[in-house]
């Protein structure tokens, strides 16, 4: 490459060349130099958050070392590289991480008490990076860190938006949106000006022969939008490779065009062509398992795969191999059918740019992509109208058309009788207007589709893509089953449960090869053992505690039983049904006599969580759990037998407290609808026990711990069908209880009745869709197990320790391996060189 330093000066530049920081003299060093030049601060100035600067430059600086290295390395070895397109990436704070990935956490520790901080407090100056909704994007983060400790060759590329998820503020108990404007300071991206792809909208196809009688089709005018690259830095935990994560910002292109525009006058709109191309980046849409057809998250999606795309190629075409060697170099991983353009584009790049024909292109983008499914709820599977598609991106709708007369045109052959099949299967669904079915796209696309739980796999073949089992037959679809790092969601965000652990089987080994945890299981009798693992629990109870006395201004009893359900507010994961239970707890605690109280076990009903700013049945759910709260909060006939808290604005870092402080989790989603959840994971590996359905992974939850260590309730899956079926033909009457519940509410017991006449008529008069009603009694009889079996303290804790031995299977290290071998088929670089070298010096 014409840009490298010749052979004979590298001396120079070796000898000059960072090594970074390794002891704690260097790191203040490296910080004070970063506050006092960077920053231009001084010790008289100094605040937590310039230390927080400071600190995370510092660290900044030694992770881009290693990042240069293993750009180096990766591109030297020239192996397969993968790349994980998703809209989202939930990646939450970076600085602890970070220490704790580069192994140097105890250094920034006295550093920083030199320099007169506590690490704690530097720590939380940081801002969230929310640039996600919930599960799947948090997936993706999890994804990057495993593929990273891993030693894959892997980017992750994503859009750079402006605004995160909004923060939730809880006002008279309603949910209000405030923007989420994060990027004031942050010293975690690196901005690439010199990456740049020109995104193409609009305009109009021209198809002719040229003059050697050749067909060309070109795409021209409409508007140019420039994609440029802001690197962020990727660690992996206990190991050399820093891998990198690619998110797109939208600047207007700064072609002659648009300097011709500001030249001749047309200031302001020129100017007002700027801000649209900016718009593209500038907000995450907020809704999760919704999706609502807009023409800006459209252009989102193709602004953020063809800069992706354009910049995979180009990076391929640097090696000089022949095309037919493309899926040899590059997997593309699709995170849900969110960048399902990517697929339409490549054809485009192969066959209208490179010159491709049309079959040989289609063999090699069918051999890169794969596909994931995170659900199978209707309403969240994308589909696009054909005029609008046709608008904005008229050649991709015309490739679109022919990727499926040829594929319709293969299945009549196969199927000549069946007509149905067709018009089943079709990519476009014959509607008014038409539709494009995203998911039918994505799936001829790739070579592999995958669900992310066993349940939800097998689901998706036998409903929503049971045609395309037929048709392609039942290899092409296959499970793999989410997981979680147990280096955020154990050592970072549990760090004495990681240390006790450590102590018991060794090492810190277990954070990288997470099945090593089954060595706990001969200490579940040792008695010492076993206080301290109580004991850590009943810290991290007391650390959520003043956690509510900080942000409610009311204290709970860390001694009472902790159940807590966090995550987006969705009717399919019932929070409903739990503060529906709640209220029934709530008034059998108001029939009973002062001695039947004493025998009770108290218990602090924690809730936390988004909804979509549009979600209108959700907000009224958040606002009933609120107004709950109010009354039996300041009930004295409930003291502390019953507080019910909702914790304002969830995300990454509060969970990282939340989910280490539970005795019991509640996911309780109606059979067959979360297609796996991961929090379920995360808090049965910090020692809680969960209550749940058989649904998503807490079905091979169960498996992995023992029946007895989990708290299962509710109707099956299979029988969801016709439950729904009975309550709209049959004679559905609506639980008894429950109605008690809801005479409760219409009392006005929680303030205004009429506020919640929406959420009771649903399952009173509309169906029950979710089956609240058919699960509360096992609900509420299993929520009265759990009570019993808290009062034994030393069996509980059994549970605890043997549940969290046997979690190793749900590493996310687990599942990135299974997409490595059985999907991607990339080998992770060996780095063992690398190792050594850096500790010889
Ligand atoms: O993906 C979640 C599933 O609900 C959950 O069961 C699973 O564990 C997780 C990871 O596989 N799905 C989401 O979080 N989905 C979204 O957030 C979403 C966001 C934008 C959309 C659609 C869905 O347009």
């Amino acid at each position: 490459v014409e840009s490298s330093i010749p052979e004979h000066m590298r001396e120079a530049w070796k000898k000059f060349s960072p090594k970074g920081f390794t002891t704690k003299d260097e790191f203040e060093s490296e910080a004070v130099k970063h506050i006092e030049t960077t920053l231009a601060r001084s010790l008289f100035n100094c605040d937590e958050l310039a230390a927080y600067s400071g600190t995370a430059l510092a660290f900044r600086d030694r992770l881009i070392i290693d990042w240069n290295k293993t750009q180096q390395r990766q591109s030297f070895a020239d192996q397969k590289r993968l790349y994980y397109l998703s809209l989202e990436f939930l990646m939450g704070r970076a600085l602890d991480n970070a220490m704790l990935n580069v192994g140097l956490k105890n250094v920034a520790k006295d550093g920083l008490a030199d320099l007169g901080f506590r690490i704690e407090d530097i720590i939380a100056q940081e801002h969230d990076a929310a640039l996600g909704n919930g599960g799947l994007g948090r997936l993706a983060a999890c994804f990057l860190d495993s593929m990273a400790t891993l030693n894959y060759a892997a980017w992750g590329y994503g859009l750079r938006y402006r605004y995160g998820i909004f923060k939730q503020e809880i006002q008279d108990g309603y949910q209000v949106e405030i923007p989420d404007y994060w990027l004031d300071f942050n010293p975690w991206e690196f901005p690439r000006h010199d990456v740049s792809v020109d995104v193409q909208f609009y305009g109009w196809v021209n198809k002719y022969t040229n003059d050697e009688g050749k067909q060309i089709v070109s795409w021209q005018d409409g508007e140019i939008v420039t994609a440029t690259a802001y690197d962020v830095p990727v660690p992996g935990y206990g190991t050399p490779t820093v891998n990198n994560l690619r998110l797109w910002s939208s600047k207007a292109s700064s072609g002659e065009f648009d300097f011709a525009k500001f030249n001749s006058g047309e200031y302001e709109s020129a100017v007002a062509d700027e801000q649209r191309a900016e718009t593209i980046s500038a907000v995450l849409y907020p809704n999760d398992n919704l999706e609502r057809g807009k023409e800006l998250r459209l252009k989102q999606q193709y602004f953020w795969c063809a800069a992706s795309l354009h910049d995979i190629v180009r990076r391929f075409k640097k090696s000089k191999r022949k095309w037919s060697e493309f899926s040899d170099q590059v997997a593309i991983q699709l995170n849900d059918t969110h960048p399902t353009l990517a697929i339409v584009e490549l054809q485009r790049i192969l066959v209208d740019m490179e010159g491709l024909g049309w079959d040989e292109a289609w063999t090699i983008v069918t051999s890169t992509f794969g596909y994931t499914n995170h659900t199978v709820l209707p309403e969240a599977l994308e589909k696009w109208s054909v005029p609008l598609i046709q608008n904005l991106l008229p050649r991709h709708l015309q490739i679109i058309y022919e990727i499926n007369l040829q594929f319709l045109q293969s299945v009549e052959k196969r199927f000549p009788k069946d007509r149905d099949l067709l018009g089943r299967v079709s990519i476009i669904e014959e509607s008014q207007p038409k539709m494009v079915r995203m998911a039918y796209l994505a799936i001829i696309g790739s070579h592999k589709v995958n669900g992310v739980a066993e349940l939800h796999s097998d689901l998706i073949k036998t409903t929503i893509f049971k045609d395309f089992v037929k048709v392609y037959g039942p290899d092409k679809f296959t499970n793999v089953t989410n997981g979680i790092t147990p280096r955020r969601w154990l050592h970072q965000a549990n760090p004495r449960l990681s240390e006790l652990i450590a102590s018991k089987i060794g090492s810190y080994e277990f954070l990288k090869d997470l099945t090593l945890l089954n060595k706990l299981e001969p200490f579940v009798d040792d008695k010492e053992f076993k206080k301290e693992w109580a004991e850590i629990k009943y810290a991290n109870k007391v650390r959520l505690a003043q956690h509510i006395q900080t942000t409610k201004g009311y204290s709970v009893n860390p001694k009472a039983l902790f159940d807590i359900q966090v995550k987006r507010i969705h009717e399919y994961k019932r929070q409903q049904l739990n503060i529906f239970g709640v209220i029934h707890r709530y008034m059998a605690i108001k029939s009973m006599s002062p001695e039947e109280r004493k025998k009770l076990v108290p218990r602090v009903s924690v809730f936390g969580g988004k909804a979509a700013p549009g979600y209108w049945m959700a907000k009224t759910i958040i606002h009933l759990i609120n107004k709950v709260g109010e009354v039996v909060n300041k009930d004295p006939d409930v003291g502390d037998l019953l507080k019910v808290v909702f914790l304002e604005d969830y995300n990454v870092s509060k969970a990282e407290i939340i989910v280490p402080a539970s005795d019991i989790s509640e996911h309780i989603s109606t059979a067959g609808t979360e297609a796996s959840g991961t929090s379920n994971m995360k808090f049965v590996l910090n020692g809680g026990m969960i209550i749940g359905t058989l649904d998503g992974a807490n079905i091979e939850i169960t498996r992995e711990i023992g029946e007895q260590n989990i708290f299962l309730f509710g109707n099956l899956s299979e029988d969801v069908e016709d439950l729904r079926h009975h309550h709209f033909y049959g004679d559905y009457k609506v639980n008894p209880e429950l109605v008690k519940v809801f005479d409760c509410i219409k009392k006005g017991t929680f303030g205004d009745e009429g506020a919640f006449g929406a959420l009771i008529s649903g399952i009173v008069e509309h169906g029950d869709y979710y089956l609240v009603s058919d699960d509360f009694n096992s609900y509420c009889q299993t929520q009265d197990l759990i009570d019993e079996a808290y009062k034994d303290q030393d069996a509980w804790v059994t549970k605890s320790i043997t549940s969290v031995a046997r979690m190793g299977f749900f590493t996310s290290d687990r599942c990135i391996n299974e997409y490595a071998d059985t999907i991607w088929n990339i080998e992770p670089l060996d780095v063992a060189e690398e190792k050594e070298v850096r500790a010889r010096t």
